[in-house]
């Protein structure tokens, strides 16, 4: 067994220096951060709904919930997969691992064994902490093969009834005592969308993800007045920290969910939780535009709709603030780490017509062509970035690291993208072999690898293709031998084979040869033009 920091990749001793000194960095553990809002505001409420909790309750549910990993034996560096669907003890949990000094892995609910396999194994978790069911899906099963593959997962708790396993409410709540936490370690790790190959894990230190959290807040001018509405899932970065359910209680306000984003139910939790700020991928924000006309419901509450996660254009850009009466920030981010927002009082032009610009002045932005070199101002090339709280590799993948950084620590982030003079940044495509379906990254890699495993076909490509709602879609196009599979059987295949829904092609192509580029790599933009 390994410990925590093996594989992990440090920010450099002079830039983690220069960060602390810049105040970027504080020294405060996220732990600490609800702590301290608990102090100030002990009566005010934190999380709403059923299962609701004062700041003075949620802080005393997270000690007990850290009091009770430890006494079941986790110790502090810990790799613990938590894959919740969005409740509010999703923030108990949460905050119960960190001051426990335990490293959550946060994976999402739509996540399956090939996924969740695969992060147990590369973070060597002991535990893994499901709810027991959503919808028709029963995570206890999940949790089952999943124990019964990677050797190191010994602990399986379960929010709701434990089946086989622990109940997180009889976890015991004495004993053990709490490590001291240094900010400057591992606080949590999240799942990238937009690498190649399976998923690979985001090391976020305290500091860097306090600040992270922290200086969103301050952009959206979020106060203990606010309600955020948690309807994207709430292991992803944006809803987390950008400024989402951190953000929010480091404020002292209150945090809503939802465990789907349809607007039925997101327009009825806006309605009866006083919602004022949510953040949505662009399809969602545009059926929520569309739904205001036959959707009862009072959305009065809501000043501040967040938009990311993928190109939002800008006609419909321009719908936002007409059909919801609420002011539209676009959010272009990654869980790497940099956020860019439009800013609150940023003109409208550039609100609708650019992804915002960065949240730190300690964020460096390069744009580069195919060489590496600067482009001209205002030309498209790649972004390259490096600052307090965007990581310098991924955990545990040296070789891919070595492409996706720069020597100097730049993350590569295979976005094309154009810079105005104020800063702005317009995303005008991407390099990376990824399929952005409505804010959801699939890489083509991992999804090509799956394919090839089917008995009939010999050879395969994942493009994505223009769609009006999604933005893309999936496109499977496969060399076989003999009859073509139907896209339902594809589909039950990769199912079978545990990959998570979103990434199961939408439509299926026939090709008696993959068309190849010069150099003999796969074609895609010839398969992509082909439609
Ligand atoms: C175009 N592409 C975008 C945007 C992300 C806030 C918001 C989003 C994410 C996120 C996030 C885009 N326009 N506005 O973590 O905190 C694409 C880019 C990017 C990739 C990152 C946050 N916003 N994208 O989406 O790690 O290609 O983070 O590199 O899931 O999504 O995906 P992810």
């Amino acid at each position: 067994s390994t410990t925590h920091r093996e594989g992990y990749v440090p920010f450099p001793g002079e830039e983690a220096a220069e960060y602390r000194s810049a105040g970027y960095w504080q020294g405060r553990s996220l732990g600490e951060l609800l702590r301290e809002t608990a102090r100030r505001y002990p009566h005010r409420t934190a999380l709403l709904g059923t299962d609701g909790h004062s700041y003075a309750t949620l802080d005393a549910e997270a000690d007990r919930l850290a009091h009770g990993f430890r006494a079941l034996g986790i110790a502090p560096g810990d790799r613990v997969v938590v894959q919740l669907p969005n409740v509010a003890e999703f923030v108990p949990v949460l905050f119960g691992l960190l001051r426990a000094g335990i490293i959550p892995v946060l994976t999402l609910p739509a996540h399956r064994r090939s996924e969740i396999e695969h992060l147990a194994r590369v973070s060597e978790a002991v535990g893994y902490i499901v709810a027991d069911r959503m919808g028709d899906f029963d995570y206890r099963e999940l949790a089952a093969e999943v124990r019964a593959a990677v050797p190191s997962l010994r602990h399986v708790l379960v929010l709701g009834d434990p089946g086989p396993f622990v109940g997180l409410n009889s976890v015991p709540c004495e004993g053990a005592s709490l490590p001291e936490i240094d900010p400057g370690d591992i606080a949590l790790m999240l799942v990238s969308g937009g690498t190649t190959g399976l998923p690979k894990l985001i090391a976020r230190t305290h500091d860097d993800y306090v600040y992270n959290a922290t200086a969103s807040a301050h952009v959206c001018e979020l106060s203990e007045d606010d309600v955020y509405l948690a309807a994207l899932p709430a292991a992803h970065n944006f809803p987390l920290a950008c400024p989402g359910i951190l953000g929010t209680i480091a404020v002292g306000g209150a945090v809503a969910f939802v465990t789907e984003p349809s607007p039925e139910t997101a327009f009825a939790a806006i309605e009866r939780n006083r919602v004022t700020v949510t953040a949505v991928v662009p399809p969602i924000a545009q059926l929520w535009c569309a739904a205001v006309e036959w959707e009862e419901a009072d959305l009065s509450s809501l000043r501040l709709l967040q938009v990311g996660g993928a190109r939002l254009a800008e006609v419909n850009a321009r719908e936002v603030e007409p059909a919801l009466q609420a002011q539209l920030q676009q959010v272009f981010g990654m869980a790497e780490g940099l956020l860019n927002f439009t800013r609150l009082d940023d003109p409208d032009e550039l609100v609708c017509g650019t992804q915002g610009r960065p949240l730190s002045p300690g964020d460096e932005i390069r744009v580069v062509d195919g060489d590496g070199n600067d482009v001209a101002p205002g030309a498209e090339g790649e972004l390259l970035t490096k600052g307090p709280y965007t990581i310098r590799g991924y955990y545990r993948a040296p070789e891919h690291n070595s492409r996706a950084f720069t020597p100097d620590g730049y993350y590569r982030s295979g976005d094309l993208v154009r810079r105005l003079p104020s800063g702005h940044l317009v995303v005008s495509g991407r390099i990376k072999d990824v399929i952005n379906r409505g804010g959801e990254n699939v890489s083509c890699d991992e999804l090509e690898e799956h394919l090839l495993a089917h008995p009939a076909v010999r050879h395969a490509a994942a493009v994505g293709l223009p769609d009006a709602a999604l933005g893309e879609r999936v496109c499977a196009v496969l060399v076989v031998a003999g009859e073509m599979p139907a896209l339902s059987e594809i589909k039950a295949f990769l199912t079978d084979r545990g990959v998570a829904t979103y990434k199961l092609p939408d439509v299926l192509r026939r090709a008696d040869a993959l068309p190849t580029t010069a150099v003999g790599k796969i074609d895609k933009k010839a398969l992509r033009a082909e439609g």
